[in-house]
């Protein structure tokens, strides 16, 4: 009975926007920050209940990532670190959607009873809360607060701005029991960052690899948190550029420098030759690094290359299967995960080690991974610690800029986008390579296609836009777009 006075007395403060249908989508809820008050009251229910049925810490996240600045969103980081289990996402949109403090509270009654959730303080629960660097942020972090706190023996611990994978990795680490402050992130990527750096081949050592990074922070949250992290590191020098005295996103960012192709503000002509980075406005992505050529060139080398449906969680809960497996879309997310027991098996070489005194090249190689365990973050991608990790194998490579680039040439690419009346008629099928409907289409993609050599094009509607998204590859530009073009007039 308190519970539910409780609920109604705080939802009755927080009335959903009139005509407004929200969907949790590929990641998360995300809108213009005014229309967005009760859905952060909701998702705080959302992850208060998911706490008290795991047992574990959960994590909400507030950020609208490359979005525009007066946009913000919400996301659930799961017990493991991960996204929110996509069995609670139809829980989500119905909360979201719910109409009167009433209606909430069936809901709410219904699900608890479904799932057996203990209400009524009988349990315990604790949400991370953290936001980016949005004006916004403060009062949706607030009102996350209401929602958290009006689930009895749950509390919300305000972790204040973050990075994503920042929120996610204390998640994580908290549920395994180990200290998660941000210092303990801070000291966890340094310390492991060195520990490759040391264990580099003597031959590499002293290579022409320059010890200077510029990195782009999009004007976000990601350039101050670098700032904290950059004072720990040894071998390195960074320099970090739009670190939030410009518009969040405006002219700079990952997202912008993979779809304009063009330099981020406040970098010119004197950085030529520099390695550079674009880091995205909650900093979980770097600048773009895939494509069908880099398909291509990993299964020469003989690795195994999966396909997904688009979206982090997908690609996520794939390379879970693996003992080392990296994820990527091109678009810069991804992160590398080691499976328990490959981890634990490396932990026995490691011991092996401290108790002999001569390191064999294969302990060398155990070490190195256990610390790339460490330095790569195993809760979602993070792009400080992707940044550290390539630095370090270009390092051990010894490989250049250039070298590096020349590895395998990648194909010319058009992405277009064709705004429909309804994205959900085009089904897709085998990771969205193939499309089931409407019937015919895909006989006529593939018509087109033909036409063109090493020619490849996929549609697919987005997750995220009211629109239907076109990519085409093909061996000159010219021919790519064109492919986009046509393709996209069978679309419209
Ligand atoms: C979201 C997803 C991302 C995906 C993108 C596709 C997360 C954290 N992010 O940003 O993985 O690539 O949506 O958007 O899951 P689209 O369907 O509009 O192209
Ligand atoms: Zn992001």
């Amino acid at each position: 009975e308190q519970q539910r006075s409780i609920l109604l007395h705080s939802a009755s403060r927080f009335p959903p926007p009139l005509g407004v249908k929200l969907s949790y989508g590929t990641a998360g809820f995300r809108a213009d920050s005014s229309l967005l008050e009760s859905t952060l009251f909701r998702v705080g229910i959302l992850a208060a209940l998911r706490s008290v049925h795991t047992r574990s810490v959960t994590g909400l996240m507030i950020t609208a990532s490359h979005n525009q600045a007066s946009d913000n969103g919400v996301k659930v980081a799961d017990p493991s670190g991960g996204m929110l289990s996509q069995q609670w996402e139809p829980f989500a949109d119905a909360l979201a959607n719910a109409g009167d403090p009433n209606a909430l509270l069936q809901l709410i009654d219904d699900f608890a009873k479904k799932e057996k959730i203990p209400l009524e303080g009988a349990s315990e629960g604790e949400v991370l809360l953290g936001r980016d660097t949005r004006p916004s942020g403060v009062f949706l972090a607030e009102a996350a607060k209401q929602g958290i706190t009006s689930i009895m023996g749950v509390s919300a611990t305000e972790m204040g701005v973050m990075t994503t994978p920042q929120l996610h990795w204390m998640v994580r680490s908290r549920n395994n029991g180990v200290e998660a402050s941000e210092q303990n992130y801070y000291d966890q990527l340094s310390t492991s960052f060195r520990c490759l750096m040391e264990y580099i081949p003597q031959g590499n050592r002293n290579n022409n690899v320059n010890d200077k990074l510029i990195v782009d922070g999009a004007d976000g949250v990601g350039g101050e948190k670098l700032e904290n992290l950059k004072k720990l590191l040894s071998y390195l020098s960074i320099d970090v550029r739009n670190r939030g005295d410009g518009v969040l996103n405006e002219g700079v960012g990952a997202d912008f420098v993979q779809k304009e192709k063009v330099v981020p503000r406040g970098f010119g002509s004197a950085d030529v030759g520099f390695r550079c980075a674009s880091l995205d406005g909650d900093a979980d992505r770097l600048t773009a690094y895939a494509n069908g050529a880099s398909t291509y060139y990993l299964k020469q080398l003989g690795l195994e290359v999966v396909f997904t449906p688009t979206g982090v969680k997908y690609l996520h809960e794939k390379a879970s299967e693996y003992d080392i497996g990296i994820y990527f879309e091109a678009n810069g997310h991804g992160t590398i995960l080691f499976s328990e027991s490959f981890l634990c098996w490396l932990e026995g070489r490691n011991n092996e080690l401290t108790s002999t005194s001569k390191c064999s090249e294969q302990q060398k190689a155990a070490l190195r991974l256990l610390a790339v365990s460490k330095l790569i973050n195993q809760a979602v991608g993070d792009s400080l610690s992707g940044l550290l990790l390539v630095e370090a194998i270009l390092k051990h490579m010894g490989w250049s800029m250039l070298k590096w680039n020349e590895l395998y040439q990648d194909l010319p690419s058009r992405q277009r986008k064709v705004k429909v009346i309804d994205r959900t008629a085009v089904i897709t099928a085998n990771a969205e390579t193939v499309v089931v409907r409407p019937v015919g289409i895909q006989e006529a993609i593939n018509a087109e296609t033909a036409k063109y050599p090493q020619g490849r094009c996929f549609i697919r509607p987005s997750g995220t836009e009211d629109v239907i998204r076109v990519y085409a590859e093909a061996i000159s530009q010219e021919a790519a777009d064109s492919l986009a073009n046509s393709v996209a007039m069978l679309v419209d």
